[in-house]
């Protein structure tokens, strides 16, 4: 076996026939709606190949080697895939593509856009480079993914990630099916969204970071931007403003959140679990209503999450009480809510997405949550945070959960990690990147590769079609890609590295 397209697709076969040759004479055909999808193919085609292929929209006929994405609204779905959805995501058809290669031609099937941009992906996964050229082998692949949330977290508050970093996250994203960028915005060291009606809170507590590092934020241009380039790779942003603990940055810039009206000072430390929004405070509920209102009218995706992670400092009554301002205000703007898993013990309501991290904590919250409609979101630390180290001699990352290395990502399911939370509830993965010790976007890229890919195929791929040992065998190949546009890597002992 030759290909190593990661994750594995529903259905792959490799045929018999010689490859696609590609060359600066190749065609690449489609319609109307395919634009997008061919202009990213004819995009990474340049970049991989440096064969800049023109797109051409509604030629009819055979055109012998070509390279053609069409829609197909009949487009059969490979059978499987009974994992539970997530609301405001793509049902698993809109994602399906279908991709015939041979030597007279490719042709790769979608009923709609966000097939197609999937498949080119595969198309990428495939091209290969020889001194001869670039070539196709012949293929055929029919896929689909198991789950509908197959995300990653990127912590842009320890330390601040701008725009050409995530973009170049987004396209790691798209290579591997990834369908969610979640950002944790705010948090005790950072604010990184400017919102028109709080510009104090980026005006006073963007500028710092972990350890006296150079901070920042994003502008409304560049978030809408990054939300743009985002949706063009069939990938959509979830912000997340962490309420209410993780807040000395609005302390910091809002003196009248604080008791006695003090704000507090700027933190550049990594501990948590010290700062907290105060339910009796007048100006606490304007503000939870105004940065979820300005929020949700930046961001077109379905969801923002609202943190509600690690209150240490306060009673069960009044976190239940904050939580409930912010999840109402979320719910006012017609948005859906995401909350980390100690949200669930304030009864969310049906449909509430409660993001599992901490498999130490009762799960009891959890299971009556689900049982009350709350769907489940697996990113349970000792497999997807990607922020720990991945073994003891790792410079970078945290070990408070143990060591991450590429099986440890690989070898779980999320709907089995707990037992006691119905599969049925659990929407999908998400991986998660802390950056308390990342500061550059080689550390960021070094810690998610190769584990994000691992993570990638735990969403996309049904559990009784993953296999450690051949997934290994596939990512060995992957170096090229990550080289190819120069991201650097960690060679995990456990893979035998091709190349
Ligand atoms: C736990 S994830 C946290 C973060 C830390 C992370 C480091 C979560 C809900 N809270 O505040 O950055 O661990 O791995």
């Amino acid at each position: 076996m030759t290909v190593h397209v990661v994750p594995a697709p529903a259905a792959l076969v490799e045929l018999a026939g010689p490859p696609l040759l590609l060359g600066a004479g190749t065609r690449l055909l489609t319609c109307e709606a395919g634009l997008p999808a061919a202009t990213l193919l004819a995009e990474v085609l340049a970049r991989a190949t440096g064969h800049a292929l023109e797109v051409e929209v509604e030629v009819a006929g055979p055109v012998p080697g070509a390279l053609r994405l069409e829609l197909d609204d009949d487009l059969p779905v490979p059978v499987g895939g009974a994992a539970g959805h997530a609301p405001g995501l793509a049902p698993r058809a809109e994602e399906a593509y279908r991709l015939a290669v041979a030597a007279d031609g490719l042709v790769l099937h979608a009923r709609g856009l966000l097939g197609l941009l999937r498949g080119v992906a595969t198309v990428r996964q495939l091209v290969e480079l020889t001194g001869a050229g670039a070539w196709i082998p012949a293929v055929q692949v029919h896929d689909a993914p198991h789950h509908g949330w197959r995300g990653l977290s990127v912590d842009v508050a320890r330390h601040f990630f701008g725009p050409a970093d995530l973009e170049a996250v987004v396209d790691l994203l798209w290579l591997y099916k990834l369908d969610v960028l979640h950002l944790h915005l705010t948090d005790d060291q950072g604010w990184r969204i400017d919102l028109p009606s709080r510009p104090e809170l980026v005006a006073r507590s963007s500028a710092g970071a972990v350890d006296g590092d150079p901070g920042g934020a994003f502008d409304a241009t560049q978030w809408a931007a990054l939300v743009d380039y985002a949706a063009a790779r069939g990938v959509v942003v979830v912000p997340e403003i962490d309420v209410p603990g993780h807040v000395n940055a609005a302390l910091h810039a809002c003196g009248d959140l604080v008791p006695g009206g003090e704000p507090t000072a700027q933190y550049e430390g990594i501990d948590v679990g010290f700062s907290q929004l105060t339910a009796g405070l007048p100006a606490t509920s304007a503000f939870l209503g105004e940065v979820f209102t300005d929020l949700a009218a930046m961001t077109p995706g379905p969801y923002l999450h609202v943190g509600g992670d690690e209150v240490l400092t306060m009673a069960h009554e009044e976190y239940a009480d904050l939580v409930g301002q912010a999840v109402e205000a979320v719910r006012d703007t017609g948005k859906l809510v995401v909350g980390w898993q100690e949200a669930a013990t304030t009864a969310p309501a049906p449909g509430t997405v409660v993001q599992v991290w901490d498999l130490r904590q009762d799960p009891a919250p959890l299971v009556a949550a689900a049982d009350g409609g709350a769907l489940v979101l697996m990113s349970p630390a000792t497999r997807a945070y990607l922020d720990l180290k991945y073994d003891a001699t790792t410079p970078l990352g945290l070990e408070w959960a143990g060591h991450v290395d590429v099986r440890d990502a690989y070898d779980w399911d999320p709907a089995t990690v707990l037992p006691a939370v119905p599969a049925t509830s659990v929407v999908g993965v998400e991986a998660a990147v802390f950056t308390e010790t990342l500061r550059t976007r080689d550390d960021l890229m070094w810690m998610l590769l190769p584990r994000l890919a691992a993570l990638a195929e735990v969403g996309w791929t049904a559990p009784q079609a993953r296999a450690f040992d051949d997934f290994r065998r596939r990512l060995a190949r992957h170096p090229a890609l990550w080289e190819a546009d120069g991201l650097r890597w960690h060679p995990s002992a456990q893979i035998d590295w091709v190349g």
